[in-house]
């Protein structure tokens, strides 16, 4: 590396800017910030990185943030299946082993969805596309049903949008919280989503531009899963098929949460639901831990927005 860095005037301007001369503050964050700063330096020494440039990545960031992405960059840029590698790693250490596997949360969840038990809609009626069936079971790892638990999904609609940031859905569409029956049991119907893109004109489209990379997310429905007593689950199925399965910008995809899809096109099958064309189904199970004291806590702080 470059003898400026080691120079003792670099040596003590990190040592001010972290603050780890002073008596007060926050040790931990002092020297997570030394050694981010110090990151920097080194990496604007290695590359030569000229004023101009710096600037630049300093206006990407306020852009990044003006523009609500940063929680779309986190897992462009892989950060959050770094984190979710870091927890299973942790969860393996401390003995936490099978269950269904965890994927990232993303940055469009909702707090808030309505809640009912055992079933739901999660459409109004007013979405053009095909129907889909959902069911399945919460049980532990031994097998037991859990009722009671709280299946809390969110998906796109066939146009890639989700509800909330696309102001031209209704209020929580395609957003619900289902209580398990007694039998640990859940089911819901609404319409495939279809697969996600960055918005085309934004930040973190601008980034993957220069890395050579697409920003689409092949279709897929998000749950968090929670019961007392339980390890809350954060997951995502992935819709069999897409293009994007195995191409996915926000590295989500995982073994275990491809489910296969049943179509349905016989008429009489189509007629006994009610319907007037061909529908999918899918069947799938969660299986969550019991709570434990040496494992890491899966209840992650993250801000939220909460539909008015
Ligand atoms: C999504 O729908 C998503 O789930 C993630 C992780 C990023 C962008 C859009
Ligand atoms: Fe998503």
């Amino acid at each position: 590396m470059s003898e400026l860095l080691e120079t003792r005037d670099v040596q003590n301007l990190l040592s001010k800017v972290s603050g780890l001369g002073n008596d007060k503050g926050d040790e931990r964050v002092k020297r997570i910030v030394y050694r981010v700063v110090s990151d920097l330096f080194k990496t604007i020494e290695e590359f030569d990185v000229q004023p101009d440039e710096f600037w630049t990545a300093m206006s990407y960031l306020t852009e990044l943030g003006e523009a609500h992405e940063i929680g779309l960059l986190v897992p462009g840029l892989g950060l959050e299946t770094f984190l979710d590698l870091r927890m299973d790693a942790a969860e393996r250490k401390a003995g936490v082993a099978g269950g269904t596997p965890r994927t990232i949360e993303g940055p469009l969840y909702v707090a808030g969805a309505p809640l009912s038990k055992g079933e739901a809609r999660l459409d109004d009626g007013s979405e053009e596309g095909e129907v889909l069936f959902m069911n399945g079971e919460v049980r532990d790892v031994n097998g037991k049903p859990v009722a009671g638990a709280i299946v809390d999904v969110w998906h796109a609609n066939p146009l890639g949008g989700y509800s909330f940031f696309d102001p031209s859905q209704p209020k929580y569409n395609l957003r619900r919280r289902i209580e398990t029956d007694a039998e640990g049991r859940y089911r819901f119907r609404t319409v495939l989503p279809a697969g996600y893109a960055c918005p085309p004109n934004g930040p973190t489209q601008k980034l993957l531009d220069q890395l050579g990379r697409h920003g689409r997310r092949p279709a897929h429905i998000h749950f968090f899963v929670t019961a007392p007593g339980y390890r809350k689950l954060t997951t995502q199925i992935n819709i069999d098929g897409d293009e994007y399965l195995h191409d996915d910008f926000a590295f989500a995809t995982r073994d275990g949460l491809i489910p296969e899809v049943r179509r349905f096109a016989d008429p009489v099958e189509v007629g006994a639901r009610g319907l007037n064309a061909p529908f999918a189904e899918i069947a799938f199970d969660f299986v969550l831990h019991r709570e434990r004291a040496n494992a890491p806590n899966t209840v992650v702080t993250r801000v939220h927005a909460e539909a008015a």
